[in-house]
Parts: structure tokens; C-alpha cells; sequence
């Protein structure tokens, strides 16, 4: 059975917006005092979303960054996209996912035809898209991956969530999994990589996995493919079921996610608004 999380937004929707600007559900309003995180601001010039100049900017509370920290993923309250800017702020450095692009890209989906290459909606269109983790292939993926549903979008594909932490492999395993090489394709220049990387930056082990921009190295290698793919099978993932002014937040080096099956074979009207960020800590 899968963890179904469904927002209780009712009694936050009435909100002001002065309370709004502390984002968090009503009952938690008071965890917003024990805040005293340190916020490193997006260039403005390369966000196409204004950057408030307001003085409280809305930030993880001590508690949700522990539960981040613990769970490796998370829900927010977040009315605006300003607001998810804002949260991606007090996480670490957003950046937009492709040179030039915006800050928040806006994740539609998309016939195969008309999908841009290189991006899974080429390969799966309208289908389920497979457990990943997003920008697999940077050097540096992204530490944490912000999504939210966008004003008047609606959806009924649920967005699964899997941290790495619950797939429980052997020891052996996760050694095949830090040994097996892999080749890293779509960046300027490919590179190697095993899935799991304890040398890649400095402190943590960072989970790296997309096959359409990875390939085994060597037969050897397909190995880890096999062991990752055969617990994501036996999996129970958390389903998160989009409600408006949703967001959720990934720690992309220990969590993978994956779209959920959907009812149309045709977009129902989901836009999935999705800020990267990157952080050291
Ligand atoms: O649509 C979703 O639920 C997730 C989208 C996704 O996995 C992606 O675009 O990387």
C-alpha cells in the first residue's frame, strides 16, 4: 500500500496574506520564530520571477528542514510562485536547469512529437515516467528539487517519492552500487559515475540515476541497474496527490521520484512548477 498525502488546505486557504508570508500550515506558525537559516539570494537578472525585496522571506522552519533532513523529502504550503522562489532560497542557490532558461520551469505534459529531445517526455510522452533523480547529468546534480502545481492547473497523476534510505539493500548492494562505473551522458563533456558516489562531494553519498542519460560503462556495470531497479519494484512509495497551492521538496541526492500513472492519455491540465537548487549542506 502506498502512502497517500493529501493537503488539508481548507482552513489555510482563508488566510491573510501577512500570515501567508509564513507559508506553513496554521498549526505551525509558531515554528517560524525558531528560524535563523542562512539565505543565499538568486541573481534576479536570471529569474523570470521577481525576487521580493520584502524582509521576511519565507524559509523552512527548524522543524520541516529536520523532518527534510530525516524523511529526504517533504511537503509546503506555498500560494505563489513566489513563494516556492522564496522556499528555494532558504534552501540554498536556485538556478535554472538549462543555460539561459528561468528559474522555474513550468512541467507540462507532452506528446513525444512534440517533446523538446533529450528530456523524457521524448522518450514516454504521455506515459509514467520511471524513478530518477533530476539533473543526473551534472557533475553536481541539484541537492534539492522543488516542485509545486501551478495557479489553475489541476492533476489526478499522483507524483511518487522514493528515498533511497527505504529501498533497504544489503551492504553488498550498495557497495555494487558504489563501485559499478557508469557513463554520463548530455552534459558538455560525458563523464563517469557509479549510481551512489561518496567522492563526488565531499561528506555525502549522492545518488545519481537516469537512464536516458546513463549507461553501464561495462556488462559489470549493469549489474547496479538491476539491483536499483528490482527494489524500486518491491517499493512503497509515498504518492503524492497534487491539491492547489501544493509544493514538495526533494532532497535530490537521496530521494528519487517518478511520475505516477495518469488517467488520460493526454494532459489533463497539469503544470508542475520546478525550482533546483543547489547547496552544499
Ligand atoms: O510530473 C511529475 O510528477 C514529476 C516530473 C518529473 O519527474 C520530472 O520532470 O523530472
Amino acid at each position: 500500500m502506498r502512502e497517500r498525502v493529501r493537503f488539508a488546505l481548507e482552513g489555510a486557504q482563508g488566510l491573510e496574506r501577512c500570515s501567508q508570508q509564513f507559508r506553513t500550515f496554521p498549526a505551525k506558525m509558531q515554528e517560524f520564530n525558531e528560524v535563523n537559516l542562512l539565505l543565499v539570494h538568486a541573481s534576479p537578472e536570471s529569474s523570470g520571477v521577481p525576487i521580493s525585496d520584502r524582509d521576511e522571506r519565507l524559509r523552512l522552519s527548524i522543524h520541516e528542514r529536520e523532518r527534510l533532513s530525516r524523511q529526504g523529502w517533504l511537503e509546503l504550503y506555498a500560494p505563489s510562485s513566489r513563494d516556492l522562489i522564496e522556499l528555494a532560497q532558504s534552501l540554498g542557490r536556485p538556478h535554472a536547469t538549462r543555460a539561459g532558461g528561468s528559474i522555474i520551469d513550468r512541467l507540462v505534459p507532452t506528446e513525444r512529437q512534440q517533446a523538446r529531445p533529450g528530456t523524457m517526455s521524448y522518450h514516454l510522452g504521455f506515459e509514467e515516467f520511471p524513478f530518477h533523480t533530476d539533473g543526473a547529468y551534472l557533475r553536481i546534480p541539484p541537492r534539492f528539487i522543488l516542485l509545486r502545481l501551478a495557479d489553475g492547473a489541476d492533476s489526478l497523476r499522483p507524483t511518487l517519492v522514493c528515498p533511497f534510505s527505504s529501498l533497504s539493500l544489503s551492504n553488498g548492494e550498495s557497495e555494487t552500487l558504489t563501485r559499478d562505473v557508469w557513463v554520463v551522458r548530455g552534459s558538455r563533456r560525458p563523464f563517469l559515475s557509479p549510481i551512489l558516489s561518496d567522492s563526488t562531494v565531499h561528506g555525502h553519498t549522492l545518488l545519481r540515476f537516469d537512464l536516458f542519460c546513463m549507461k553501464p560503462a561495462s556488462r559489470r556495470s549493469e549489474q547496479s541497474a538491476q539491483i536499483l531497479e528490482s527494489a524500486l519494484k518491491k517499493a512503497n512509495p509515498v504518492e503524492v496527490i497534487w491539491t492547489p497551492n501544493q509544493a514538495l521538496v526533494l532532497d535530490n541526492w537521496r530521494t528519487l521520484h517518478a511520475r505516477g500513472e495518469g488517467p488520460l492519455d493526454r494532459n489533463e491540465g497539469r503544470i508542475l512548477e520546478r525550482v533546483s537548487v543547489r547547496s552544499g549542506g
